[in-house]
């Protein structure tokens, strides 16, 4: 199997770079969905996120509800709540998201109060989509704008002219995402995130991943890897992965056991939701 890499570059001219674009549309915007994954409600957050958008009002939203062990999750959006955040978890694939509208037009109704008190006139709310790769972004903008979604003019004076799409006559939305990073240094952080593929395979390797996700099974839900695996005991992960292997056929000439194959066929059975609705991150 492949050496541990313990170093990841996460290449921070670039991420600069991105917080810098993102405070520029920020001066445009007067709500941030900050999107989250319900899978990873901790892990998948942007560490440094309230330096960016200061005291821009907020929403968490946490994405692949559907997906998550929602005991579990609550737990730490219950945690988010009592620390003042506004929550709102979503299933884009089934759910609605009425939830969020209406969360957005009180924020705007409050906003709109104020601008009124200054003798500014009312407006709609203009919202701004942050959150670390794969969590749901371009999906959650697909599932407000839907159908009936067009681009609502450019706005001028900036270098790249954004473009707002009309969620309806009371918001809209800035086409393009911003994409932050979480807590990567963060070994644990950084498998849990390669775990539900929001960072690259190849950034880590791909038996690191399936050491930890084995782990991780076995910490929080022993029964469902007994029950998929027959595997009960984890202290060698050689072990396990011939266990895996011979139960599944992953052998190569001579019936040895491919640790390649076994690796692709855990990544695959995690992918697949095998194992079920899972969360991996707890309050400490
Ligand atoms: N089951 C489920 N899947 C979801 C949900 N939201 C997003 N997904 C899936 O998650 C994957 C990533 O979604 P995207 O919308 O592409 O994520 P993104 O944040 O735009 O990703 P990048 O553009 O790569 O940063 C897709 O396969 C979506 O179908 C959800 O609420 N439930
Ligand atoms: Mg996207």
């Amino acid at each position: 199997m492949n050496e541990n890499k313990t170093n990841i570059n996460w290449f921070p001219g670039h991420m600069a770079k991105t917080k810098r674009e993102i405070s520029e549309q920020l001066k445009l915007v007067d709500i941030v969905y900050e999107v989250i994954d319900a899978r990873m409600p901790l892990s998948s957050k942007i560490v440094d996120i309230d330096d960016l958008i200061q005291d821009k009002p907020r929403i968490l939203v946490v994405t692949k509800y559907d997906l998550c062990d929602q005991k579990e999750t609550d737990l730490i959006l219950d945690w988010y709540k009592e620390k003042g955040y506004f929550v709102v978890p979503v299933d884009l694939m089934n759910g609605n998201v009425d939830g969020l509208l209406n969360l957005t037009n009180r924020i705007m109704g409050d906003i709109n109060d104020s601008r009124k008190q200054k003798g500014l006139q009312e407006r709609s709310a203009r919202v701004l989509i942050v959150g670390a790769p794969n969590v749901g972004k371009s999906t959650l903008i697909n599932r407000l704008a839907g159908k009936k979604s067009a681009a609502v003019g450019n706005t001028p004076g900036f270098t790249k002219s954004l473009s707002w799409i009309r969620i309806n006559p009371k918001i809209e939305l800035l086409d393009t995402p911003g994409i932050l990073w979480p807590k990567m240094s963060d070994q644990e952080v950084a498998k849990t995130l390669a775990s539900f593929s929001s960072i690259k395979e190849d950034i880590l390797n791909l038996d690191d991943i399936c050491f930890y996700i084995i782990k991780k099974l076995y910490d929080f839900y022993p029964e469902r890897l007994k029950e998929r695996y027959n595997i009960m005991d984890i202290s060698d992960m050689t072990l396990v992965y011939e266990m895996i292997g011979k139960k599944r056929g992953a052998l190569s000439r001579g019936g040895i056991v491919d640790y390649e194959k076994v690796s692709n066929i855990i990544m695959n059975d995690f992918k697949n939701g095998s194992f079920g609705k899972i969360t991996f991150d707890r309050l400490k």
